[in-house]
Parts: C-alpha cells; structure tokens; sequence
C-alpha cells in the first residue's frame, strides 16, 4: 500500500486514502474495480496498468479556456517566491499522488516551477524542486514515469522549437531539454516525451518542411545521445498528435511517426505515446493508432482521456468509455503490454468542476474504467473464441497456394491460375456484429 504523505499543510483535508471496496460499495471515494495486488494474467493490475498522474492538469491547470479566466482557485498557488509556491505545489501533489495511490507520476519542467527569461535561473529552481521531489519520492514509493520540456507555450517558440526558422529559438529549446532531462534522470525517470505541439507548421507559404523535419530529427539525436552519456537508459516517447496549436503537427500519427523514426535512425531508441484523444482527432480510433504502434514494435506508452463527439479538439476528459477501452486493452495484452511506459491521465477536470474531490472521482474513474477493460480483455482472451475468429479468417493462407503466396513462391501469371481453376471464392462473413457481442457478455 502506498504511504499517504503530507508537506507541512494538509491540502486534501479530510479526504483519506482511496482504496479498493469491490463491487457491493457505493461509497463513491472507494475504488469499485482497481485492486492493485490483484494478479491478473500473471501481474498484478498495478504492473499492468502503471498509472500516472499528469502534473500539469491536476495542479496547475486553473479551469481557464479561451472565453475566461481560473475557476480552480488553488490553496498551494498562495506564496509570493516561486519556489516556496512550487514547493507548496509539490506538497499537495504527493498528497493527491499517494492518497490515489497512483505509482507514478509525469511531468513538463515548467509544471514544477515557473520559467522566467533567465535560462540559469530556471535550472536552479527547477534543481531544487528536484531535490525536493527526490525526498519525496524516497519517502512515499511514487516514481517518476516521464518527464518532458514544454516548448509551446512561451512566446519564442510560436513558430516552433526545434523546428523553428530561427536558431537562436532552437538553441533555446535545447537548453530547456538538456534541464528536462537532467531533472528526469535525477529523479529516476524511466521514460522522457517529446510532444511536438507547434513542431509543425500553419502556413506551407513560409515553411520549408523538408528542411525543419531534418532539424527536428538532429535535434532528437543531440537530446538522445546526451541522456545516453549522462547514463540514462529509459525510452523516447514521441506522442502524435495531428494538429492543436499547430495546423498541421508533424508528429501527425502513429504511422508517420514511425516512417520519421526509420528515416532518421531513431527506432533503437524511440517508441511511442499514444493519446486517445489525439487518435481521434487523426481521424483514428485509439485502437487504430494503437495496432499500428504495437505492429511496429513502438507501443510504449499511453496518454489516457477522451474526446468528444460533438466537437473537434483535444478536449482531454478523463476516460469512460469500457467498449473502447476493453478493445484497447485486448490489444495491449496481446502485444506483450507497454514497453517501458504506463497510463498517463493526461486529462482534467472541467471548468466547472471546483471542488477538492472532483480530482478524486475524476481519477477513480479513470482508474477504476481501465482495471475493468483490464479484466475484461483477459476474460474475453482465456474464454471466448475472439481470436480464434479472427486467426480462421486467413485460413486460406495457412496451407496449400495461399502459404505460398506467404512465402513468396507465387508470381502474378500463378494468381491467375489458381483463380482460373477455382471458380468464384465463396461468401465468408467477417462476423463483426457476433464479436460486438463477444465483447459486450464479457464486459
Ligand atoms: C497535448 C499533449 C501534452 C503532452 C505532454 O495535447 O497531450 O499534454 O502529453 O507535452
Ligand atoms: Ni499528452
Ligand atoms: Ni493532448
């Protein structure tokens, strides 16, 4: 069981550990499903599943959109100094973390502490937020999934960072790398993200494409090779998204991600973060972009929210949906799992959404809605005859001229023969509606 740990003021008064109740509790601060040291095909749900908390939607994001300001009016954003601010910030997040008993958690350099233009200051604070972070993860067991560099929201890096016409910009971006790593390497991170939000472009009229692909992939080799002499040996996760701030992102989707990586050398080190919200904003289900990590051998680490029907940004609700969740599940358990990462609640609350607890039902249920997709998908893969369906649909490669259509032994003029000799191929029902079914008796 995690240890709760406070700072010096109790932010979450009154709120004790979550812990699991199981099915007959309807106490709504009680986890219905999660039950870490469960084991489940072979590892208990907290190996599975590796939950994180996302620093910047939980403690920093205020509930301000584009047509007003903060609803969430935060009791640890109160201090004068930055850094006794951040560490008041630090406190309550540890107490959130650990009261969730969420193992991990994820992080960008300026969620810790506030950046100003002075590069050597901000190395210092956030050098001693670090230290700061370090006594508590020793204390309370929590460790650190990913940590990143935001290079889309200050102003120098509106026409991108590492893809930005200017060099003196990108200079700036590395320097703010080179930090972010080395705070993540100090805490023991075992992964670093690189979200390229205005690593793209708006306008093709004053852009070089070719030219600020080829910069971002230098940019990538310098930030790899220095974690690598610094001793790191956690994974690169790049995480697609098409498009939001930029109009078109070059990190678009999971395939183009991968044709990137195998252009510029990069898959030895790098796999990838996929976002729900961002699959579905590519014009992908979160299972798709998901499949085609895994094909590839690039399924690291997931983004976990969710989007909306009705409206096309990255809304970032937290998740709830158990169809598509359960779907994405059978896919990662028959991938082997996520390589190195876990799930991120990269998601928030809403605007109006301003209690204290709010946080908690918002994480329980995302918590909960993953451990039930999680057994779910193991029941559907011990019990039902999902994958032996979709193995007897290529059947007909598995022996005589379609094996050797596998292997190469066929030409086009050995096509026609075949199809000469056999006549009209017989009517062969995919069977979708059956495994819908399949996958709604088990949920
Ligand atoms: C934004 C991204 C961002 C990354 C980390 O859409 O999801 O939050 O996860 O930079
Ligand atoms: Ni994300
Ligand atoms: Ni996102």
């Amino acid at each position: 069981m995690t240890k709760v740990i406070t700072g010096d003021t109790t932010f979450f008064k009154g709120i004790d550990q979550i812990k699991y109740e199981g099915l007959n509790s309807d106490n709504p601060l009680a986890f219905r499903w999660y039950d870490a040291d469960r084991v489940v095909a072979g590892k208990t749900m907290k190996e599975h599943l590796r939950f994180a908390c996302a620093y910047w939607h939980s403690f920093n994001g205020t509930g301000a959109d584009p047509f007003g300001g903060p609803t969430h009016i935060f009791d640890w954003d109160k201090k004068e100094d930055p850094v006794a601010r951040a560490k008041d910030k630090m406190d309550a997040a540890f107490e959130f973390i650990t009261k969730m008993q969420l193992p991990y958690y994820c992080f960008h350099d300026v969620d810790v502490v506030d950046y100003t233009n002075d590069i050597a200051e901000n190395e210092r604070h956030l050098q001693q937020l670090v230290a700061y972070a370090k006594q508590k993860q020793e204390e309370s067991g929590v460790k650190l999934l990913w940590g990143t560099a935001n290079l889309f929201s200050h102003a120098r890096y509106m026409n991108g960072a590492a893809t930005n016409p200017n060099f003196h910009v990108l200079a700036h971006a590395g320097a703010q790398v080179k930090a972010a790593l080395d705070a993540t390497i100090a805490l023991g991170g075992e992964n670093y993200v690189f979200w390229g939000g205005r690593e793209g472009y708006m306008s093709l009229l004053n852009t070089n494409m070719k030219r600020e692909q080829e910069h971002l992939a230098k940019f990538l080799h310098l930030a790899k090779d220095y974690a690598r002499q610094q001793g790191f040996k956690g994974t690169f996760f790049i995480e697609p998204k098409p498009c939001e701030p930029s109009k078109h992102q070059y990190d678009y989707d999971a395939a183009t991600v991968k044709g990137f990586l195998q252009e510029f050398d990069l898959l030895d080190d790098f796999k990838l973060n996929i976002e729900v919200n961002h699959a579905t904003l590519a014009g992908h289900t979160f299972q798709h972009e998901l499949q085609v990590a895994a094909n590839h051998n690039l399924l690291g680490s997931i983004d976990a929210n969710r989007g909306d029907y009705q409206n096309g940004w990255d809304t970032d609700q937290f998740p709830n949906d158990i169809n598509e969740l359960t779907e994405a599940m059978l896919i990662i358990l028959e991938s082997g799992g996520l390589q190195g990462g876990g799930i991120n609640f990269d998601a928030k609350i809403r605007r109006n959404s301003t209690d204290k607890l709010d946080l908690f039902y918002a994480h329980i249920g995302g918590m909960d809605i993953f451990a039930r997709a999680l057994l779910t998908a193991d029941q559907i893969l011990q019990k039902s005859d999902y994958l032996a369906i979709r193995k007897n649909r290529y059947a007909a490669f598995d022996e005589g001229a379609g094996a050797d259509f596998e292997h190469g032994k066929l030409t086009l003029d050995d096509l026609r023969s075949f199809a000469l000799a056999n006549g009209e191929p017989e009517t062969i029902s995919g069977k979708q509606e059956y495994l819908e079914n399949v996958i709604n008796r088990y949920i």
